[in-house]
């Protein structure tokens, strides 16, 4: 099937069975469909704003977009580096949508 999402290979097999006027020595195929998709885009937000309120930790949102869906897992190392000096950073927290 044509697609245009990046995938693994897929198998899939051609079995004979019934004959009529001949015998089967060898009644299955093999077939391979070649994924020619590479892999989607992934982007991260380049910037975000946000107020630092007067107490206690806020929230930083950055929004991460693949160009299109994947058919495999899609996984990207997150790594924090501090640009001043007194921004603490508690934890990261990753959800998909
Ligand atoms: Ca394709
Ligand atoms: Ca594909």
């Amino acid at each position: 099937m044509g697609d245009i999402l990046d995938e693994v290979d897929e198998t899939f097999y051609m079995i004979l069975s019934n004959p009529v006027g001949a015998i089967i020595s060898d009644g299955t195929g093999v077939g391979t469909i070649l994924d020619n998709d590479g892999p989607p885009n992934m982007t991260i937000v380049p910037s975000i704003d946000l107020f630092e309120g007067n107490s206690g930790a806020v929230n930083a949102t950055f929004t991460l977009t693949l160009s299109r869906a994947s058919g495999k897992t899609v996984s990207v190392h997150l790594r924090r580096q501090m640009v001043q000096p007194m921004v603490v950073i508690r934890s990261v927290k990753v959800s998909t949508t």
